[in-house]
């Protein structure tokens, strides 16, 4: 059947449907004056082709950072990393202690109930606004958190 798509259609299609679906995403509540912050989500790519995140921007924080967190020494540390890919009808998630949005500087703590905006820039060309609701650290998913250092170079 698609292969039969008039090309003009199949453009479209594809303009409409490639977007990143996304689930389960919400930003960790923090205690007033804390500096920095994180977000997680489920990124959900249903198109044939992989897609990398590049970049993200909030209101609440100064700059943000694509995360990552590797052991060393028998210590997690977080690093940045350029892109994080969304496999070709497959699926990533940002959770703690892996991947996830830094939100670093931020304008003031982020309470429980309070939404976060968070956009999202993906390789394709597309861009997505959230709204996240904030979450306490040890409740739901929000719990295998901890707290990570931050590796300073
Ligand atoms: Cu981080």
């Amino acid at each position: 059947m698609k292969k039969l798509m008039p090309l003009a259609l199949s453009l479209l299609s594809a303009a409409v449907f490639a977007e990143v679906q996304i689930s389960d995403g919400y930003v960790r509540a923090t205690p007033p004056g804390a500096p920095t912050s994180a977000a997680f989500m489920t990124l959900n790519n249903s198109d044939g082709k992989a897609v990398e995140l590049l970049s993200a921007q909030s209101q609440v924080a100064r700059s943000t950072e694509l995360h990552t967190v590797k052991h060393e020494d028998g210590t997690m540390k977080m690093r940045q990393v350029k892109n994080i890919t969304v496999p070709a009808e497959g699926s990533v998630e940002l959770k703690p202690g892996s991947y996830h949005v830094m939100l670093i500087g931020l304008e003031k703590g982020l309470k429980e109930g309070d939404e976060v905006m968070l956009m999202l820039n993906f390789s394709d060309g597309t861009m997505q606004h959230l709204m996240l609701p904030v979450i306490k650290p040890g409740t739901g998913k929000a719990m295998a958190g901890g707290e990570m250092k931050h590796h300073h170079h």
